[in-house]
């Protein structure tokens, strides 16, 4: 199908895209420029965000990029399996969250538990998810200008060529951008109906969980295994590791650990930690019927349950590359890459989740627009080391920065700003505040779920080290907090004290920054 010279509106993309995914022998679809034989700058294997972005930073510097994907849209699986899914399904446990909570208080109806369902949730992503391939497909090609061949599988050759869809493509680089997909460990009985992961819960749930065992304790676990809870599904997650301190997860702050933790508890979640899943165990009915789980004690329990939900993390999908062109990859098979993106074989590029660290949005598209930039001549380093991070339960999760513990390991004098402060005798449970979780509903009415926040500040030089919070609409501050305390001139208390605050905000570290900084020896608040 050449739409070169078409321009399909939105919904003809979305008819396009949903007839392709429809039939396994569809077409490729061709936005191609006519020159024969044409040289790009460089062939992004794989349009999801890293390379969307990449080869639109690259169109936008006057270079020829060209993405293949071997899905019929861009974007990749944010929109298709992961983010976009992700955050529909915890804005979903929010509000079931809330509405339990508030079950015939004030204006609210009863609670119907019958009406919370994770396969209609399931069903409305399932519904919907074409609108964001549409728009993705027609942004690319009507606003961006950027050439893409789609729904047809790429095979690298070399490090200068490519085949796809029984064409050649040639290119100057290569930049990699597959993704990754989840890894199941080895334990026996996983390929029993009803053990589903990320992806294969949209694509393939089809009847309404009771209860669910989460084998591992990764963000994903977590986070699904709250919507799931709030659904009503009777949630188990069991996790070698406590939840959180898992080393995927850096800089998480005990205390809002705990917060978040007794949190899953208190909303009915059975969190069994240090342990280790034996097998899955089928039922008459052939579906998942029970976890056999060894505890950290020695002994051996059976979990029941009709579902089983693997968070146990994800791997790049790397082998045609490394097999066509000897790049070096890691045991864990992420690509070896420098603060360029370039890999071990010059002007072949990895980005996104292809590489090291956090499998972020940020990284995704700032990898992609990294290898772009580089390819295009410009002197430029990527270092994703240090980022703001965030999960959420049915609380939002945010943080960035130090720890305090990390914290006091660096520095002698350690202020802590934090709300409920740490007071004995204050009856905390009873302090609407921070009022961060929805939040003044919360906070008059259920004020033991109004969020935490805590300030790390080195009380020497008076710069923010960290900042950690539990509660609905810190995300945006803590992008701008990042890039602030990140500077080489950091950020004092004194200059966030100073900050002008939209009253009321749902972080405050601006008003309790200034409640402090006209002291010179600064204190705990
Ligand atoms: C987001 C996908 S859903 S992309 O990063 O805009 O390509």
């Amino acid at each position: 199908m050449d739409l070169r010279d078409e321009h399909p509106n939105l919904g003809e993309w979305n008819r396009i895209i949903e007839a392709s995914l429809a039939d396994p022998d569809s077409e490729p679809i061709l936005n191609l420029d006519r020159d024969t034989d044409p040289l790009y700058d460089a062939v992004f294997v794989g349009g999801g965000a890293g390379g969307r972005f990449g080869a639109a930073y690259m169109k936008a510097m006057g270079g020829r990029p060209l993405i293949i994907d071997a899905w019929p849209f861009l974007g990749g699986s944010c929109p298709h399996q992961a983010c976009v899914p992700h955050h529909l399904f915890s804005e979903a446990a929010e509000e079931l969250d809330r509405m339990r909570w508030f079950s015939e208080e004030l204006f609210f109806p009863k609670f119907d538990p019958s009406r919370a369902s994770i396969l209609d949730l399931v069903k409305l992503f399932l519904a919907g998810r074409g609108s964001a391939h549409a728009f993705m497909n027609w942004q690319t090609k009507e606003q961006l200008d950027v050439e893409f061949l789609l729904n047809a599988r790429a095979t690298i050759v070399d490090r200068t060529t490519v085949t796809a869809a029984g064409r050649t493509f040639r290119a100057k680089n290569l930049v990699l951008g597959m993704g990754a997909r989840p890894v199941w460990p080895d334990i026996p009985g996983l390929d029993l109906p009803g053990v589903l992961d990320w992806v294969s819960l949209v694509e393939e749930l089809d009847y309404e969980p009771q209860r669910c065992v989460i084998i591992g304790g990764s963000k994903v676990a977590m986070e699904y295994g709250a919507f799931f809870n709030a659904t009503g599904c009777q949630t188990t997650i069991v996790s070698r590791s406590p939840l959180m301190r898992t080393r995927s997860l850096h800089h998480v702050d005990e205390d809002l650990r705990h917060y978040v933790v007794d949190g899953m508890r208190k909303r009915g979640m059975t969190i069994i930690e240090g342990a280790h899943p034996v097998r899955v165990n089928g039922g008459r009915d052939g579906r998942v019927a029970s976890v056999t789980v060894r505890l950290e004690t020695g002994e051996e329990v059976d979990l029941a349950t009709d579902f089983v939900f693997m968070g146990t993390g994800e791997r790049p999908t790397v082998d045609q590359a490394r097999d066509a062109l000897g790049i070096d990859v890691l045991d864990t098979g992420r690509v070896v890459v420098n603060k360029r993106m370039q890999t071990s074989v010059p002007g072949v590029y990895a980005i996104g989740d292809m590489i090291d660290g956090p499998m972020e949005m940020f990284k995704a598209r700032k990898s992609g627009v990294t290898a772009a930039r580089t390819i295009m001549g410009e002197d430029i380093e990527f270092d994703y080391s240090e980022y703001p991070d965030f999960l959420h339960t049915t609380y939002e999760v945010t943080w960035v920065g130090l720890s305090e513990a990390e914290a006091r390991e660096q520095f002698s004098d350690v202020v802590i700003i934090q709300m409920p402060p740490t007071v004995k005798g204050l009856d905390t449970p009873n302090l609407p505040l921070p009022c961060a979780e929805g939040t003044m509903l919360y906070a008059f009415s259920k004020p033991e779920l109004s969020g935490f926040q805590k300030l790390v500040v080195d009380g020497d030089s008076r710069r923010v080290v960290g900042a950690h919070h539990v509660g609905y609409g810190a995300k945006d501050a803590f992008q701008y907090l990042d890039h602030l305390i990140h500077r080489p001139e950091g950020l004092t208390v004194d200059q966030l004290g100073w900050m002008n605050e939209l009253f009321l905000n749902p972080e405050h570290f601006v008003q309790l920054s200034r409640l402090r900084a006209g002291s010179s020896d600064l204190r705990d608040l």
